[in-house]
Parts: structure tokens; C-alpha cells; sequence
């Protein structure tokens, strides 16, 4: 994929309500981050379906009209406590539940005989560090599930393997404080907002990450 780098836009998804809710926090961070201005880049937030399959498509399609220099994709966790740059997207579909067009697919490769993880290549504990420091939250995750998180993340580096200079991978986020059931964390939307602006302009600012010790990135 050719990059134009004078446009300097960043892609950042957010996913619709799935499993039957009425809100997911990845789509409002999306649509407050739209059209902001991060590190001199533009921001374009967008929404994928939760749907295996469509999404794949629908992120390339904004890669293709966009052709951004940064592409983090957002998604919820619910029950998580921070925000959570994950660290490796594996090539398997295995749901828990039906995705938003009824599809529940188990054990099933991404993509059929291509490498079985890839590494964000976001400096993921540059992240981490950079939100703690302003009192948010966060920690790095080593697996985003087997669900359409995941599977997104996967077909965004398998795209992106090819581009040269372009940046990408996934950030999960708790629930806001409306979903969450008694004793399950959340994160008011603001602090959400701020952390992900925070790890995009770390992402564009950070070329190479941090070396810290696992767990240990204050
Ligand atoms: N979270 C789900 C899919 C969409 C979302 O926001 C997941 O973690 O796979």
C-alpha cells in the first residue's frame, strides 16, 4: 500500500454495541476523537461493524480512502480495569457468543495459511507509561480473545505487513460506568477520550518503545 505521508491522518475505529447492548465506549471514543488534530495529524474516526468478515473489508476500504500514517482500532473489554494496548494478534476466530450478523465461528484461521500471530507494532509500553504518568489506568495485554477484536486486529497487521511505515494495532477499553454491572469496573468516557489521544500522539511521537521490565512500566 503507498502511504501519503502529506495528508498525516490517523485512523481510529471504534466498534458498534454488540451481544445486545445499547452503547460500546470503542464508538464513542471514535466520534469524539473524529476530527481532532493529534502531533500535526488529523484524525479520522470511523466505525467497523461487529461482524466477522465485514470488518476486515470495512477497515481496509478506510485504510484505502484514508491512507493514514497511524491506524490504532478501539474495542471494549468489558470487565477489564485499564486501558489495555495489546501486545499479539493471533490468526483464529473462536466466539463465545453470536457476532452482530448471528455468525459464531469456532476455530477457524483468519486467514487461511498466513502466520499464526502478529505483534502490534505500537510502542505498547511507551503507551502504558505515557497514561500512567497522567494517572490513567493501563496495562498490556497479551491476548485480545478469539472474538471480532481480535480478528480485527489481525487483519489490520496482516494488511498493513506490506506498508511500509505505517503503524498499527488495538487498543481494548473497559466499560463506561453505565454498563458496568455491581462490582465490575468501568472508566468515565472522558478518561477514555484522553487515554486513547494520549496513546496515538505516544504512538506518532515514540518511534521506538520502551524497554521496561514486563509489569513494570512506571
Ligand atoms: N469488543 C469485542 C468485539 C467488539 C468489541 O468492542 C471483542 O473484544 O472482541
Amino acid at each position: 500500500m503507498k502511504t501519503n505521508l502529506k495528508t498525516r491522518t490517523v485512523l481510529v475505529t471504534g466498534f458498534e454495541p454488540f451481544d445486545g447492548a445499547e452503547i460500546n465506549p470503542s464508538q464513542e471514543i471514535a466520534r469524539n476523537l473524529n476530527g481532532t488534530v493529534i502531533a500535526g495529524h488529523r484524525v479520522v474516526g470511523a466505525l467497523l461493524p461487529c461482524v466477522f468478515g465485514a470488518a476486515i473489508p470495512e477497515l481496509k476500504r478506510l485504510i484505502g480512502v484514508h491512507r493514514p500514517a497511524l491506524v490504532i482500532c478501539v474495542g471494549q473489554a468489558g470487565g477489564r480495569a485499564a486501558i489495555t494496548p495489546e501486545r499479539v494478534a493471533i490468526n483464529i476466530d473462536d466466539a463465545r457468543i453470536a457476532d452482530n450478523a448471528g455468525a459464531q465461528p469456532v476455530d477457524r484461521p483468519i486467514v487461511r495459511g498466513a502466520p499464526a500471530g502478529y505483534f502490534s507494532t505500537l510502542p505498547v509500553k511507551a503507551i502504558v507509561a505515557a497514561l500512567r504518568e497522567v494517572g490513567v489506568p493501563s496495562e498490556v495485554s497479551q491476548t485480545a480473545g478469539t472474538f471480532v477484536c481480535n480478528h480485527v486486529f489481525y487483519g489490520l497487521m496482516h494488511t498493513l505487513r506490506t506498508s511500509k511505515g505505517v503503524r498499527g494495532g488495538f487498543i481494548h477499553v473497559p466499560y463506561l460506568p453505565e454498563q458496568a454491572q455491581k462490582g465490575q469496573a468501568s472508566l468515565p468516557l472522558e478518561d477514555m477520550v484522553f487515554g486513547v489521544a494520549l496513546a496515538v500522539e505516544t504512538a506518532l511521537r515514540c518511534k521506538k518503545d520502551l524497554r521496561l521490565a514486563g509489569g513494570q512500566t512506571q
